[in-house]
């Protein structure tokens, strides 16, 4: 889990790092959430990204509601995108990159043709904000742990590329993205996946935001994973799983804060089962 708190002074920063980053390369491949694709991508990267060939890879979509995975991929399309639903911890779900990339980037390989660069290689950076897979996918293109994992100041002075086939050159540190806070729901969405810590919410109030939503979009699901009767007082709610799960504090008293815990631990793990927080229409692409 990440643990960058973030304040204007980072977001200038990583803001900056980005903009040199981007002078290098042709292509961005940027990570989205598969559950929650919009509230996971950053505000600024279609003025980050202008004359940029763009990638959308829909990641950590096993753990994402596979019709729900389909309209997005759909939807995306639809908007001129080249997609990717993708778990990048597998190996064959990533196949498929290199042709895409082809794909999103034909204009450019165009071009350098008929200025007579045949060869040119293709320079891709990979983008997203924490926590959705960035080091993951990289390793996994380059078939080998090549990527650094967390920050490490001073071990990488100049660019380290990944070469890969079909002459593609891949920047070995991804660009941190930013999450959107303006908006209060992203922020629950982003809290609810693990993208940010959850701490910085209120976690009573976000189980009950959750129970909800779970509620609206999933009727019965949470009940039967705890095998609980089902009720509409998520206060009610949480009670049940903390008797269900012998919750107790002190003085073996019941422990609804140890159920809250539970429950915002094992959604965002992915036990409770493939669930998308957000559907195309609920918010622009
Ligand atoms: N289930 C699932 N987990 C993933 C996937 N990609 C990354 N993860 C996990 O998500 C966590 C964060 O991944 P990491 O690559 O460190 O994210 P980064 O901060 O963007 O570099 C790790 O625990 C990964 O194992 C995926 O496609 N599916
Ligand atoms: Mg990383």
């Amino acid at each position: 889990m990440n643990d960058i708190q973030w304040y204007p002074g980072h977001m200038t920063k990583a803001k900056r790092q980005m903009q040199e980053d981007l002078k290098l390369v042709d292509l961005i491949i940027e990570l989205a959430d598969a559950r929650i694709p919009a509230a996971s991508r950053n505000p600024d990267i279609r003025q980050l990204g202008q004359g940029k060939a763009r990638l959308i890879v829909l990641n950590k979509a096993d753990m994402a509601d596979e019709a729900v995975n389909r309209a997005w991929l759909n939807a995306f399309q639809k908007e001129g995108y080249t997609v990717l639903l993708a778990d990048s911890r597998k190996r064959s779900d990533l196949n498929k990159i290199n042709a895409l990339i082809q794909e999103a980037c034909r204009e450019r390989i165009e071009r350098n043709k008929r200025r007579g660069f045949k060869n040119k290689p293709i320079r891709a950076m990979v983008a997203g904000i924490p926590n959705v897979g960035k080091s993951t996918f990289i390793n996994t293109v380059a078939g080998r742990a090549s990527a650094k994992t967390g920050n490490q100041p001073g071990v990488t002075k100049g660019k380290q590329w990944i070469h890969l086939k079909n002459g593609l050159d891949l920047l070995d540190t991804p660009g941190i993205l930013w999450p959107k806070f303006e908006d209060p729901h992203v922020g629950e969405l982003l809290a609810m996946t693990g993208s940010i810590r959850q701490d910085i919410l209120n976690r009573d109030e976000l189980a009950v935001r959750l129970i909800r939503l779970m509620q609206d979009e999933y009727p019965g699901v949470l009940a039967d994973y705890y095998k609980i009767e089902e009720t509409d007082d998520p206060a009610e709610f949480l009670q049940r799983i903390a008797e269900v799960r012998n919750c107790v504090a002190k003085g073996n008293e019941l422990s609804v804060d140890k159920a809250i815990q539970i429950l915002l631990e094992e959604f965002r793990n992915g036990k409770v089962g493939r669930i998308s927080l957000e559907k195309p229409g609920d918010a622009a692409l």
